[in-house]
C-alpha cells in the first residue's frame, strides 16, 4: 500500500495527465524500484527478469479498491463466441459482449433483439469463433465507436457499439469460408473493416466432383466491409489463401499475409514453399474499379462486386516473404509493416512509402523490403510502443523479443549493429501481443501484453483444460518487465487497448436507441405506450404482454394464456437510476433476459405448460427482489 504522507514518495509524474492520483504514485515507486533492482543485480543482466522484478513490480499494476483503470482493452472470447472488456493495467475482467454465443445472463442469442442483430432465421448458430477485436479509427486514431471482430467459425464479422457495448450488426461473408485476419482502415477513417477470408474453395462451391477435386481451381478472397452499413463492399480475389492483414496511415493500402501460397490442402503441403507472399491491395484502384462497373458477381450474392486480384492484375502486388508468415502488423510511425515469419525465424520489414513505386512498376516486389531481422523460433505477431521498437511474440521459444525497427533496416543494408534489444520469458507459447494505443499514431508505450497459449504451472490446476495466460508487462523502461499473470477462459488470440479518454459509454439507455426500435414499433402497432402501459394484447394464437418495471415490481403481476398460445413477454425498465438492471425468467420455459435501466427487452416462448407458471426478476435489482414476480396462468 502506498502512504501518501509518506516523505520519500517520488514526485508525480506531471505528463501523465490522466491516470489516477494512485496509480502515478505506484508507476512511480515500482520504476524506482525497478532501477535499483536491476542496478543490484549488476549492469551485464541480460535475458530476462521474471522473478525478482515481478514482485518490485507488483504495485504499478495494482489497481486499489474504488480506482478505475487507465485502459479498456477488449479481449477475443476466441471459440467462446463473445470479446470480453478488461480495465488495464489491473487485468480485471469488467464486462462480457456476447456476440456469436448464446449468453443465459443478458438473453443474448434468447431475445427478439439480439436475434434480428443475429440474424438468427437465416443463420440460427448461437456460436463463433472469434479472433480479432479492432476499434474504428478516425485519422489513425481511435475513435471510441465501434469495435469489428470475426468469427472464423462461421464465416461472419460483427460491430460492437461502444456507447452500449452490445452487438448492433452482424454479416455474414458471402462466397468464402473461414474469416480469419480482420483489422480497420485507420485513414482518413475506418469506412472499410478488412477481413480475410483464410480457406479455399471451389467456385460454385455446389458439390460437382469435379470442382472439389481440382484443388488448383479453389480461391479465395480478401473482403471489405462497410463499416457503416455493414455489408460487403467488395471482394477481391486471390492466389494462395489469406492468414492476417493490417492497413497502412494514407487510406490506400491495405496488405495480408499468405501461409499456403502451394495452394495446398494437407500440412506438408502448405510447408512446401521457401517463400511464401504478402499480398499488398490497392484500395483506391479496387474503388475504381468498382466505380467502373469493372467486376463480376458470384451466385447468390449479386450485390457485392468481385475483382481478380491474383497475380498480373493491377490491383494488387505479391512480396514474397520467408516461410508460412502469420501477424501482419503496421508500426505507429506509419512508414513500416511487419510479417511475422512463423516458420522462418524472421519477420519482413516492409517500407510502405515505397508502395505506390511498386504498384506504378517502378520497383520489384522484393524492393519494399528493408529488413529481416533474425529474432527466434516462431515468430507470430509484433507490437510497438512508438518509441521505434519492436515487439515480436516468438511461439516456439515462448519469449517476446525487443528489437530496435532502425537498427534491423541498418543491419540488412550490411552494418553490424545488434537491433535485438532483450529477451524476455513469457510463460508459454505468445500468440498475439498488444502495447497500449499500439496500433494507432497514439502508441504510448506503456504496457504490453502477451497472450500465452498454454498456462501449464502458472494456476492452480483446474483440471486438463487449462486457461490461458494473458500476461502484463511493463515496457514504459529500457526493459521488459513482467508484472502480472492473467488467466483467461478459451481463447483471446488478440486484444486492442485503448486508452479509458477515448471511450464514453452510456451509463443508462436511451429511449430512442435504435436497438430497440423494432420492439417499440411492434408495440405502437398494438397501440401501446411502453413507458406508460401494462396490456396483454392477444392476436390469435399470439399473445403479447406488455410490461414496466420499477424496482421491486412488474407491472403486470398476473396474465391469461392458453396452452400452446406463442407468448412475447415485452419489458420496459423505467428505473433511471444507474445500475438498476432487473431481469425476466419465465420458470420451465428456457426464457431469461437483461432489462438494463431505460432499455426494452422482449423475449418470445411457447406456453406448452398448463396451469401456474411463475416468472421472476432474475438481477438482483432491490431488498424485495425476491418479491419482483408473477404469474402466467395457462388454461389447458
Ligand atoms: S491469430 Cu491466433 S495467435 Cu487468429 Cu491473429 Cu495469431
Ligand atoms: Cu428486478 Cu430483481
Amino acid at each position: 500500500m502506498i502512504d501518501p504522507n509518506d516523505k520519500d514518495l517520488p514526485k508525480v509524474d506531471a505528463e501523465d495527465a490522466n491516470a489516477s492520483e494512485h496509480v502515478k504514485l505506484s508507476r512511480r515507486l515500482f520504476l524506482g524500484g525497478s532501477a535499483a533492482l536491476v542496478g543490484a543485480a549488476g549492469a551485464g543482466l541480460g535475458g530476462s527478469l521474471v522473478s525478482a522484478p515481478a514482485q518490485a513490480a507488483s504495485q504499478s499494476a495494482h489497481v486499489g479498491p474504488g480506482e478505475l483503470d487507465e485502459y479498456y482493452g477488449f479481449w477475443s472470447g476466441g471459440h467462446s463466441g463473445e470479446v470480453r472488456v478488461l480495465g488495464l493495467p489491473s487485468m480485471r475482467e469488467l464486462m462480457r459482449i456476447p456476440v456469436f454465443n448464446l449468453d443465459c445472463a443478458t438473453g443474448w442469442g434468447l431475445t427478439n433483439e439480439s436475434k434480428e442483430v443475429l440474424n438468427y432465421d437465416e443463420n440460427p448458430y448461437l456460436v463463433g469463433d472469434c479472433h480479432h477485436p479492432h476499434m474504428s479509427m478516425t485519422d489513425g486514431h481511435y475513435d471510441g465507436k465501434y469495435v469489428f471482430i470475426n468469427d472464423k467459425g462461421n464465416t461472419r464479422v460483427a460491430r460492437i457499439r461502444c456507447d452500449i457495448m452490445k452487438t448492433d450488426k452482424i454479416v455474414t461473408v458471402p462466397n468464402c469460408q473461414a474469416i480469419h485476419g480482420l483489422r480497420v482502415q485507420k485513414v482518413p477513417h475506418t469506412k472499410y473493416v478488412f477481413a480475410n477470408a483464410e480457406f479455399r474453395i471451389p467456385h460454385p462451391n455446389n458439390g460437382a466432383l469435379e470442382s472439389m477435386k481440382d484443388i488448383e481451381g479453389y480461391y479465395t478472397m480478401f473482403n471489405a466491409i462497410d463499416a457503416e452499413t455493414m455489408e460487403v463492399a467488395f471482394q477481391v480475389i486471390v492466389d494462395g489463401n489469406l492468414d492476417n492483414t493490417d492497413a497502412d496511415y494514407t487510406g490506400k493500402y491495405a496488405f495480408s499475409t499468405c501461409y499456403n501460397s502451394e495452394n495446398a490442402v494437407d500440412l506438408a503441403g502448405t510447408m512446401r514453399n521457401e517463400r511464401d507472399h504478402v499480398v499488398i491491395f490497392n484500395i483506391e484502384r479496387i474503388e475504381a474499379a468498382v466505380k467502373a462497373g469493372k467486376y463480376t458477381t458470384l451466385p447468390g450474392a449479386d450485390n457485392v462486386p468481385v475483382l481478380d486480384g491474383r497475380k498480373g492484375s493491377q490491383l494488387t502486388r505479391y512480396v514474397p516473404v520467408p516461410k508460412s508468415p502469420h501477424g501482419m502488423n503496421t508500426a505507429p510511425d506509419g512508414r513500416h509493416c511487419v510479417a511475422n515469419g512463423k516458420l522462418s525465424p524472421t519477420v519482413t520489414v516492409m517500407d510502405m512509402w515505397k508502395f505506390d513505386d511498386l504498384f506504378d512498376d517502378k520497383i520489384k516486389p522484393r524492393d519494399v523490403v528493408v529488413a529481416e531481422p533474425e529474432l527466434g523460433l516462431g515468430p507470430l505477431h509484433t507490437a510497438f510502443d512508438g518509441r521505434g521498437n519492436a515487439y515480436t511474440t516468438v511461439f516456439i521459444d515462448s519469449q517476446i523479443v525487443k528489437w530496435d525497427v532502425q537498427k534491423a533496416i541498418e543491419a540488412y543494408k550490411g552494418e553490424k549493429v545488434n537491433y535485438i534489444k532483450q529477451k524476455l520469458d513469457v510463460q508459454y507459447q505468445p500468440g498475439h501481443n498488444h502495447t497500449t494505443m499500439g496500433e494507432t499514431r497514439d502508441a504510448d508505450g506503456k504496457w504490453l501484453i502477451s497472450l500465452c497459449k498454454f498456462s501449464k504451472d502458472r494456476f492452480l490446476n483446474c483440471g486438463p483444460l487449462h486457461a490461458e495466460n494473458d500476461q502484463l508487462i511493463d515496457i514504459s523502461g529500457d526493459e521488459m518487465v513482467l508484472v502480472h499473470d492473467g488467466p483467461t477462459y478459451a481463447e483471446p488470440h488478440d486484444c486492442m487497448i485503448v486508452h479509458r479518454s477515448k471511450v464514453k459509454p452510456s451509463k443508462l439507455w436511451s429511449r430512442d436507441d435504435p436497438f430497440f426500435a423494432s420492439t417499440v414499433a411492434m408495440a405502437e402497432k398494438d397501440g401501446v405506450n411502453l413507458e406508460t402501459d401494462n396490456k396483454v394484447i392477444r392476436d390469435g394464437n399470439k399473445v403479447r404482454v406488455y410490461m414496466t418495471s420499477v424496482a421491486p415490481n412488474y407491472g403486470i403481476t398476473e396474465f391469461n394464456v392458453k396452452l400452446g398460445d406463442e407468448v412475447t413477454v415485452v419489458v420496459t425498465n423505467l428505473d433511471k437510476i444507474e445500475d438498476v438492471t432487473h431481469g425476466f425468467c419465465m420458470v420451465n420455459h428456457g426464457a431469461q433476459m437483461e432489462i438494463s435501466p431505460q432499455a426494452t427487452a422482449s423475449i418470445t416462448f411457447t406456453a406448452d405448460k398448463p396451469g401456474v407458471q411463475w416468472y421472476y426478476c432474475n438481477w438482483f435489482c432491490h431488498a424485495l427482489h425476491m418479491e419482483m414476480r408473477g404469474r402466467m396462468l395457462v388454461e389447458a
